[in-house]
């Protein structure tokens, strides 16, 4: 049984044909209403779209069956009541939705537009505005006279809410514009959430015991119709401008406006967020190379976005394409595999993390999702798994976007359950060492009171200390590590050091080339920084931000394992729950034990005085790194600078002094050309830091 079984039923031929529209009206209006008004879909978007799609071909072959309720004729949900109707002066439009995810998804609207326009072959290629298509919600940014006076939903397209007081609360919507600009001014575009955000707000609600949301857009639309402002302020919402509404006209004194480029690039000079992707592309060849090039970096974004849009870019052959029902003919959305996706729970099991933390994953008929297959997705923990009512032989919705792990968001309840249905039960003792399970009051997670004595503890501290943002040692994954400790070669951190070729050698599979390679990469590791060091260790609480802050502060590893509470606590951004669970682990006389092996094995980095005195020559500069350089990584190059007290931030404005630009460095480069912002290679970094020594 695929995924879509549950759901699919084919087109019936021409008699049946009239009742399947009628169900597919009643499912679209029940999965819209779920959607839009309750914050809650029941099922994946790539579901509804592909239903919706039935029923535009279904009414395409019988135009007469066409009403004016069909969920075809409007665009989203009915506004909630509690909000004031907002009639908008100019409707707000969908766009037509290409879901053909390959590069045919482009030339066929390549074509189309060729052929409305009467185009032939010996004709120039059209001219197109691409852009990412972010997953959040469309918004009308009305200003008058330079003030933002009113924020409305796109609701029906016709009929939005006012959500002025809310949108007011996101810091990247200009409340005031000044400069050459059109006494009525709307601005359209998305609201959308950062994944970083929705992670930490989810990770917030998850520590709380309390509902989390399903994906970044149903957190913003949440945000968005908070009737409580105050809440609305506490979600933190992004914005993204992608076109107008009503503006004055040329003739009143408005801008004129000849393409869709100029329109953003106005937009973006009078303060508005626009997508630094936005860029021209030449026929249908430019329009796939972006599609692939963008979906290429679409889990490096951090936005989720569904695909990316081309629109014609002169605004007169716009006019010419004209609308087709409510969506012009001049613009496209050409997807990505969705991130969403329904399979089958085989079974539920139980992962044993770093920490103790036990954490049931759903073992999945695998799934396609969001460009990899995808066979386990985690549950989280207990509670959460109960709330989503998760059990063994459920269809569940699955979840994967950009690097973070595939989730279950909740499953489907419409469909049969299979006859092997059970609950699930939280193991009283560890699945891999059998130790004592305990939960702490008031805590939702479970955990492993085994220590470093349960060997799943063990293996994740050692994954944890040689991955890439710790000591990196290069050739380590699970694999290995799961070889070593069930062998008993490695124990501790300290083993690692101690391992020599024939013990490797004696491993299953391990070639004398491969062995040599990973004592090579250990040797390497030696040599490491204090904050990745401290990072490594794996102490709860102290993520890479908070061992950068720690190393800067007192400058050694010394200082930071004899400072107390109170010491601890002067650090910038350490709390006093950070304080303690530093306190705790360097109080363990093992902890310590295993910080001295790994000196004496040779695990070096460059002590630093205390803050207050090192010099920081770059400090209040802020650098955007961008393309490949020549003999430094990234994230060195981002070490050098912040060591120097520089900022690292990851888009170019006005406010950037410096882009350290190597090779194939894209739009930032442009981007810093265009604003005149200093450009400089990495041999022009390395001397700006001996000078500034
Ligand atoms: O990013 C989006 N979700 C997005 C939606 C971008 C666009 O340029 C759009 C859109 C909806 C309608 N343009 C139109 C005309």
């Amino acid at each position: 049984m695929t995924n879509l079984d549950l759901f699919a039923e084919p087109a019936p031929a021409d008699g049946a044909g009239h009742a399947r529209m009628l169900a597919l009206h009643g499912l679209l209006h029940q999965y819209a209403h779920q959607y839009y008004v309750l914050d809650a879909p029941s099922v994946p978007d790539a579901e509804y779209d592909r239903l919706f799609q039935e029923l535009q071909a279904l009414e395409a072959a019988h135009p007469e069956w066409v009403t004016a309720d069909s969920p075809t004729q409007r665009i989203g949900g009915k506004p909630l009541e509690q909000f004031a109707a907002v009639h908008h002066a100019e409707p707000m439009l969908s766009i037509r939705t290409e879901t053909d995810t390959e590069a045919s998804g482009a030339q066929a609207f390549d074509a189309r537009v060729r052929k409305e326009l009467g185009l032939t072959e010996a004709d120039p290629p059209v001219e197109y505005v691409a852009e990412p298509k972010f997953d959040g919600l469309a918004m009308n940014l009305r200003y008058e006279q330079g003030v933002l006076v009113q924020a409305a939903t796109r609701g029906d397209g016709e009929t939005g809410e006012d959500v002025t007081q809310n949108i007011r609360t996101i810091g990247q919507v200009p409340l005031r514009i000044t400069g050459q600009i059109p006494s009525v001014l709307e601005v359209r575009g998305e609201v959308y959430m950062r994944r970083d955000d929705f992670e930490a707000l989810n990770e917030k609600q998850r520590e709380k015991g309390e509902k989390t949301f399903v994906n970044p857009r149903n957190a913003a639309a949440g945000a968005v119709r908070q009737l409580d402002s105050g809440i609305a302020a506490q979600r933190p919402l992004s914005f993204f401008a992608y076109g107008v509404g009503e503006v004055t006209s040329a003739e009143q004194g408005g801008p004129a406006f000849s393409t869709h480029f100029g329109l953003l690039q106005t937009l973006k000079s009078w303060g508005f967020p626009v997508a630094e992707q936005v860029t021209t592309a030449h026929g249908a060849p430019e329009l796939i190379a972006y599609h692939q090039r963008i979906g290429a970096s679409r889990d490096q974004l951090p936005y989720d976005i569904d695909g990316v849009v081309y629109k014609v870019n002169s605004l007169v052959l716009q006019q010419q394409l004209g609308f087709v029902t409510r969506e012009p003919r001049w613009a496209v959305a050409h997807k990505y595999p969705a991130q969403e996706q329904v399979t089958r729970v085989l079974g539920i099991d139980v992962q044993v993390g770093r920490t103790g933390k036990l954490t049931p994953v759903a073992r999945l008929d695998p799934v396609f999702v969001g460009g990899t297959t995808v066979s386990n997705a985690t549950l989280h923990n207990l509670f959460e798994l109960r709330r989503k009512g998760v059990r063994v032989g459920d269809m569940a919705i699955v979840r994967r976007a950009g690097d973070v792990i595939p989730e279950v968001v909740g499953v489907v309840n419409s469909g049969p359950r299979a006859s092997y249905v059970q609950n699930f039960r939280m193991p009283r003792t560890c699945p891999v060492c059998g130790s004592a399970v305990v939960r702490e009051k008031a805590e939702v997670n479970h955990r492993c009171t085994g220590g470093l004595f349960c060997s799943a503890q063990r293996k994740q501290a050692i994954l944890h200390f040689a991955q890439r943002r710790a000591v990196e040692v290069e050739g380590l994954g699970d694999k290995l590590v799961d070889q070593l400790v069930d062998g008993g070669v490695v124990n501790t951190l300290p083993d690692l050091y101690r391992l020599g070729l024939s013990a490797l050698a004696a491993l299953d599979r391990m070639a004398d080339k491969s062995a040599q390679n990973l004592l090579q990469a250990l040797e390497q590791s030696k040599q490491t920084t204090l904050p990745r060091f401290l990072f490594g260790l794996g102490i709860r609480h102290v993520g890479e931000a908070t061992a950068k802050a720690l190393a800067r502060h007192f400058g050694s590893l010394d200082a930071i394992m004899d400072a107390t509470a109170e010491q601890l606590l002067e650090v910038a951004d350490i709390g006093p729950i950070v304080a303690e669970s530093i306190r705790t682990f360097f109080d363990q006389p093992h902890n310590r034990e295993v910080v001295e092996q790994l000196r004496a094995c040779g695990v070096t980095w460059a002590e630093g005085e205390p803050a207050a005195q090192t010099p920081k020559p770059l400090a209040g500069k802020t650098f955007v790194i961008t393309g490949t350089l020549p003999t430094l990584g990234r994230d060195a190059a981002k070490d050098l600078l912040e060591a120097a007290g520089a900022k690292v931030a990851g888009s170019v404005s006005k406010k950037t002094d410096y882009v350290l630009a190597g090779t194939e460095a894209g739009s930032k480069l442009a981007k810093a050309l265009e604003l005149g912002v200093a450009v400089i290679d990495e041999a022009a970094m390395l001397a700006l830091l001996q000078e500034s020594n």
